[in-house]
């Protein structure tokens, strides 16, 4: 059975939708596979850079033609999300299918971005590349946020902020009772750190020295409506998680070479922070660390824009 055979007898709703019209995907989507371990650092990192832009060219393509989403956090995030997918974890679509229990989780606790989630999950064979055009249509399973019992790659519902970090620290926990090595990642907005539960869950991650978690914290510095240290400042916050027992790695967000060298690294006996630096609406110039490409919806100008920006990006990495 296809994963597209499978997609469509698990959800059946697919064939309910209309697809819209799209605003310009001028070309096939690109396909992305998981590079795994034969791959050299170098070859992973030119893979992966370029990967996260195609991510980039879709996603706004889709949002531009659904009239929503959350694009300057699904470009913050991309990065990170292709280095997880196509390289770091241990995840494959027959794995998903079958629901191996062995495979790696993600949980992208920061739910608003998840046309983010749904681009990459299509461009790696998770799920049927034309359902990006269903995205928040009536009946579609690619709702504004991700929804576990209507994508079987969706690890957890998530969207209210601060439940990611605890639903992860259960996971975790039942990967270590159930002697696996398995790991969990956890992907943050830094905004959402405002939330109580998740310091909560810090703690219990800290004393209970779960080294198969690690939790990225995509510092944009910006949450919705103003700056996160204009609103509840988190600063210090590496020092923070120090101090709840974390190991904590600092890195540019937008460099895959150093995502692949955090997320790689297992800290004996404690969970590991990603605090990565990164900027909203990256790599687009007018929206770029702009407040208001949180859930601002791009014109057809302004994807068009955005999609020359990124091809010129993607010329010079000599697509
Ligand atoms: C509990 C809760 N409160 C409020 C919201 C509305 N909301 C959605 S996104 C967002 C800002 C999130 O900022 P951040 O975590 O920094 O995300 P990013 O900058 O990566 O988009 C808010 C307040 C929510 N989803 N959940
Ligand atoms: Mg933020």
């Amino acid at each position: 059975m296809t994963v597209t055979d499978s997609f469509d007898q698990h959800f059946g709703l697919m064939s309910q939708v209309d697809s819209p019209k799209i605003a310009g995907p001028d070309r096939e989507i690109a396909h992305l596979t998981h590079l795994g371990h034969a791959a050299s650092r170098e070859e992973a990192i030119t893979y992966l850079q370029r990967a996260a832009m195609e991510v980039r060219r879709r996603a706004i393509q889709t949002i531009g033609a659904a009239r929503a989403g959350h694009v300057g956090g699904e470009f913050s995030i991309a990065d990170a999300l292709v280095t997880l997918y196509l390289s770091v974890m241990n995840i494959s679509p027959s794995q998903v299918e079958r629901q191996d229990p062995e495979r790696d989780r993600l949980v992208l606790s920061k739910g608003h971005t998840a046309n983010a989630l749904y681009t990459v999950l299509a461009m790696a064979g998770y799920i049927h590349p034309d359902s990006l055009r269903t995205f928040l249509q009536e009946k579609s399973m690619l709702n504004g946020h991700p929804a576990r019992n209507k994508v079987r790659a969706v690890e957890a519902n998530t969207g209210p902020l601060g439940h990611g970090l605890p639903i992860s620290v259960g996971m975790a926990i039942a990967a270590k009772l159930d002697s696996s090595e398995r790991r969990v990642f956890v992907l943050l907005g830094d905004g959402e750190l405002q939330e109580g539960s998740n310091w909560e869950a810090m703690m219990t991650a800290g004393n209970r020295g779960l080294d198969n978690l690690t939790a990225y914290v995509d510092h944009n510095r910006l949450q919705q409506g103003s700056r996160v240290a204009d609103t509840n400042d988190l600063e210090p916050l590496g020092d923070k998680f120090r101090a709840f027992g974390w190991n904590v790695i600092e890195v540019d967000g937008h460099n895959h070479g150093q995502l692949l060298d955090a997320f790689n690294h297992r800290e004996p006996g404690s969970p590991t922070m990603v605090l990565a630096h990164t900027d909203k609406g990256y790599p687009v110039s007018y929206m770029r660390d702009q407040v208001a490409w949180h859930h601002k919806v791009p014109t057809d100008e302004q994807v068009e824009t955005a999609v020359a920006e990124i091809d010129e990006l993607l010329r010079k990495m000599g697509r």
